[in-house]
């Protein structure tokens, strides 16, 4: 097992993965079955878990987050309470953006957690100028962004890392490279499909492709990225990843289409069994102990959906509260 790193804090993120997989699979139900969860955008994070948490495991509190649409799955990571975050998913007022931010939208303020975007790359130049406000204050404070394999062939992503790069900002850009954007594959969409060279490009420190199943690996990577980009700026990294459901809720042949490939992540590359089979190699007789993590996360989820269900909808008020108008 990984050196400096206690059976606490494997279980820690043992528990944040599988709490991650229950509230997303809970989140498409709700939204196929229940019908609770409505509009046309839901995008889980089913199958990314360990990228997320491994990563976010690496900050304190006065460091920065920001991601694109797959959000819910950060938040939890991030350490946002899943009460807010399912009522937030269903439009409540109790929602941890008051119920107008939804899926693709959400963000705690309180968290360092900044969003949730639904414009893929937009996010990016928002990473730079929250680096740029840390620097500028010398708050000590690191960002990381998560970028999608696709949001790379966009010409925010350029704008941003250049920037980032030039001004030597502490960004820790992680790339979380699923092979598919939509439903088009990196190859078909991209010359240079080692998507970690661009740092290359950009003058910043390119820490390579590492296995995002893998919570330690991802974990070890991006402790030293962060301690890089304190003091050094910014880093890019490549977390390559398999995501489970489509793009998102409207993509309803993905798992047909790519049925193999998912197959064989599922089955031999899960990245919460992962995890479970190295603590099962290191600490004897620890299923049982699982086993409870398990529960715990299903009761937490549960108590989450009850807590959205009982919530009010956000009365008219609250609809044009913090709009802006120019009397
Ligand atoms: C500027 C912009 N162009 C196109 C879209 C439509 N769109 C939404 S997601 C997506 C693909 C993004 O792929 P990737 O960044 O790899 O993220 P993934 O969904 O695989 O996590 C596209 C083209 C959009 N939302 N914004």
């Amino acid at each position: 097992m990984a050196k400096g790193i206690s059976k606490e804090q494997l279980l820690n993120w043992y528990h944040q993965m599988v709490l991650i997989r229950e509230f997303e699979d809970r989140c498409d139900h709700l939204y196929f079955v229940d019908k609770k969860i409505t509009g046309v955008y839901l995008h889980l994070y089913s199958g990314h878990e360990a990228t997320g948490v491994g990563a976010l495991a690496t900050l304190g509190p006065q460091d920065h987050v920001i991601t694109a649409y797959r959000d819910h799955g950060i938040a939890i990571a991030r350490g946002v309470d899943p009460k807010p975050l399912m009522a937030e998913m269903m439009g409540k007022r109790t929602g941890v953006s008051g119920g107008k931010g939804g899926s693709m939208h959400l963000a705690s303020r309180e968290h360092n957690f900044w969003g949730g975007y639904a414009i893929v790359g937009g996010h990016l130049p928002l990473a730079t100028g929250i680096a740029l406000e840390a620097q500028y204050n010398e708050t000590g404070a690191v960002v990381i962004s998560f970028i999608g394999d696709g949001a790379t062939n966009n010409g925010y992503f350029h704008e941003a890392v250049n920037m980032a790069g030039a001004w030597k900002l502490p960004v820790v850009w992680i790339i979380e490279n699923n092979f598919v954007a939509m439903g088009t594959r990196v190859e078909d969409s991209t010359a240079q499909t080692e998507l970690h060279k661009r740092a290359i490009a950009y003058g910043i420190k390119d820490m390579g492709r590492i296995n995002g199943q893998d919570v330690i690996e991802v974990y070890e990577t991006v402790k030293e990225a962060v301690e890089y980009a304190r003091t050094n700026g910014s880093v890019l990294i490549e977390s390559l990843t398999y995501r489970y459901k489509g793009h998102g809720v409207s993509d309803k042949t993905y798992s047909e289409r790519f049925a193999d490939e998912l197959r064989d992540y599922q089955e031999n590359r899960d990245p919460i069994t992962l995890l479970a089979n190295r603590l099962k190699k290191e600490y004897k007789n620890i299923e049982p102990e699982l086993e409870k993590i398990r529960a715990e996360a299903v009761k937490i989820v549960d108590e989450s959906v009850e807590f959205a269900l009982n919530s009010p909808d956000p009365t008219y008020e609250d609809l044009i509260a913090h709009i802006y108008v120019e009397e």
